[in-house]
């Protein structure tokens, strides 16, 4: 193919010689993907990512030791201590740049500044350990910012129904709670698009409420 005639030929930043309009970038939403210590926030971020991640993973210290437990026969030795970052092409208009939060409870500071500019976040919660989710979707409902609760199947095992983790972690009724395995894409993406259809609701009744 003689690269130098093609219409989708590109200088600079800009597209030459195509004829038609100039193609617009895809608009940016930035989603967050939060909840507690080693429910699988950076597992999700890495499954869904079509960039390679980034990551902030080091070894667990002894600070951890008593107050994060990763649940039994957990072979988990890392953990985030600043953030995951992620990219997803939805289509030609939408981008997601999709940040993991870090989990253990001595980098919740860090979260006020990540949520900064989000549109909304997925909450990702393990039925194995449903106290130490419950700060995570605290937060988000005061924050004000459009969320989705995901539980993370784990293998498929769920000790709890959706319905009672709604009730264990008193989610209000507009908040969906799916159950998704934090593994695989299809899986992430699904609920990542239920996040992007919440955020959307929002956006939606904003513009009602002004007009
Ligand atoms: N079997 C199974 N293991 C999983 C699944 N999701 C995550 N894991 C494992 O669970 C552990 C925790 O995963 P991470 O993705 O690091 O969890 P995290 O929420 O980012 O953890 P922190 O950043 O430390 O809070 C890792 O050892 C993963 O391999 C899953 O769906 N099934
Ligand atoms: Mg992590």
């Amino acid at each position: 193919m003689d690269y130098e005639q093609s219409p989708d030929r590109v200088v600079g930043t800009a597209a030459v010689g195509s004829g038609g309009p100039p193609k617009k970038a895809p608009v940016p939403v930035k989603i967050i993907v939060a909840g507690g210590f080693g429910v699988g926030k950076t597992t999700t971020v890495g499954a869904i990512s079509e960039i390679s991640p980034l990551t902030t993973e080091a070894e667990m210290t002894s600070a951890a030791v008593g107050i994060d437990n990763p649940g039994l026969g957990s072979t988990k030795t890392t953990t985030t201590i600043a953030m995951d970052f992620g990219v997803l092409t939805i289509d030609q208009t939408l981008k997601l740049y999709i940040f993991g939060t870090p989990g253990q409870t001595r980098f919740a500071f860090m979260w006020d500044d990540l949520i900064k500019g989000a549109l909304g976040a997925l909450v990702v919660v393990d039925t194995n350990r449903i106290d130490d989710c419950y700060p995570a979707v605290d937060y988000f409902e005061r924050a004000g910012l459009p969320f989705v609760v995901g539980v993370n199947t784990f293998n498929g095992q769920m000790s709890y129904s959706l319905d009672e983790v709604r009730w264990a972690l008193a989610i209000r009724e507009d908040v969906p709670v799916l159950a998704f395995d934090a593994r695989f894409r299809g899986s992430v993406r699904d609920a990542l698009l239920v996040v992007l259809d919440q955020a959307l609701d929002k956006a939606v009744r904003q513009k009602s409420s002004y007009s």
